[in-house]
């Protein structure tokens, strides 16, 4: 069977969209609920700093922020990796197939959905090998050098060069908790979680969390656009429905109004650096001199500068291990909309309709009534 034909057959049809399952009330991925034990149980660390956002709302832009100051602003470790490998997202499974690590070179075209390529962050790259005809249970190639070619499918053990992969089968990262387990310390991490949910060991361990919120109409289109373009994510429908799904928080980790509230009622009780999006666009360098502060680092002028060149919309929409676009078109397709959108606050004024705007501010003003919180819808 030729490689454009399993892309066809296995690819596009089983990535159209996936099942969701509701986990205390919130509308999860199924990955999600069927390893919510796994998550719920999983042990943070005192040293551990969590990321923690409703999706869509600066997770990936604060991640990068973060990366630069804990590498002092060196440009070229912050590109070991993508994203999604350098700070495992605690609830998430790692989705086939990736291409992560600067030097990577991956041919989508030809990898399957049981398969997919990952990367240690100390620099070792795993070939997880799931569920293919050759294996009947997960196993994984493990690799010195982060350059292998190669073309992956189910029976992947035939064709990955010998050159390139050094050799043994070792248990290795399914999830992405797994992935944070074998993680030295200290650890960043990433959830969507709802306050609620965060797995306990995070209190009891007192780890530090950069909670950042956006406002919900930017959150919204950005999450529309999003779900249209990503395939793990469920269908958003029209326009006119998505706005329904998402006032009702009937979308993944729910309602974007528990979230924001929930979040910030907790912030004095824990160590939680509450930011916003609005803030970080406003001024960035005011922004990242709080996170600074928070994680109790000093640098110079000329690293917070190069820090706030590198994390900016323009330059990261160019970093490929920051932008999402190694993913395969089959998950992601940027042609539909981008990761790296817009990056602009007051971005709803160009979806809501006059009569959306209102219905929505009303509702809003329900869902938010009692709540210190205040957002920006502009700067
Ligand atoms: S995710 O998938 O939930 O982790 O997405 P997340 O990273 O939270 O949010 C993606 C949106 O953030 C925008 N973004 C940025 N804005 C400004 N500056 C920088 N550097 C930046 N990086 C990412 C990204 O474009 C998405 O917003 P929209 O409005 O869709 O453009």
């Amino acid at each position: 069977m030729s490689l454009e034909k399993m892309k066809e057959l296995q690819l596009e049809e089983k990535f159209l969209h996936p099942e969701t399952r509701e986990v205390n009330g919130i509308l999860m991925a199924k990955m999600i609920s069927d390893n919510w034990d796994k998550i719920w149980n999983f042990q943070a660390k005192p040293d551990d700093l969590l990321i923690a956002t409703y999706a869509k709302a600066g997770t990936t832009w604060t991640q990068e922020i973060v990366d630069m100051i804990q590498n002092d602003g060196d440009v070229q470790k912050c590109q070991r990796a993508n994203t999604f490998d350098r700070h495992p997202f605690i609830e998430w499974t790692l989705p086939p197939p990736l291409n992560s690590g600067k030097s990577a070179r991956v041919s989508p075209t030809g990898l399957g959905p049981l398969s997919w390529v990952s990367f240690h962050p100390r620099g070792k790259s795993f070939l997880q090998l799931e569920g293919s005809e050759m294996s009947s249970k997960s196993q994984v190639l493990e690799s010195e050098s982060p350059t292998a070619d190669l073309v992956l499918c189910p029976t992947v053990v035939n064709l990955v060069p010998e050159a390139s992969i050094s050799q043994g089968l070792t248990q290795g990262p399914q999830h992405s908790l797994d992935l944070a387990n074998k993680m030295p310390s200290p650890r960043t991490l990433k959830t969507h979680l709802p306050v609620q949910m965060l797995p306990p060991s995070f209190w009891k361990e007192n780890s530090k969390i950069i909670y950042v919120a956006r406002n919900a109409k930017d959150c919204l289109v950005s999450y529309y656009h999003f779900s249209r373009m990503n395939k793990m994510l469920p269908d958003p429908g029209t326009w006119e429905e998505y706005v329904e799904t998402f006032k009702a928080g009937k979308v993944l980790w729910g309602s974007w109004y528990d979230h924001v509230k929930g979040w910030w009622d907790a912030k004095d009780q824990h160590r939680i650096l509450y930011l916003f999006y609005e803030d970080m666009k406003e001024d960035p360098k005011r922004e990242i001199e709080k996170i600074l502060k928070f994680l109790e680092k000093d640098i110079s002028e000329e690293i917070l500068n190069k820090i706030i060149y590198h994390t900016s919309f323009d330059v990261m929409k160019q970093n490929p291990m920051a932008n999402y676009t190694t993913w395969p078109t089959s998950i992601m397709d940027h042609s539909i909309s981008p990761f790296m959108r817009k990056g602009m606050p007051g971005d709803w004024k160009n979806y809501f309709t006059v009569a959306q705007n209102e219905e929505f501010d009303k509702d809003y003003q329900n869902k938010m009534a009692g709540s210190t919180l205040t957002f920006r819808t502009e700067i």
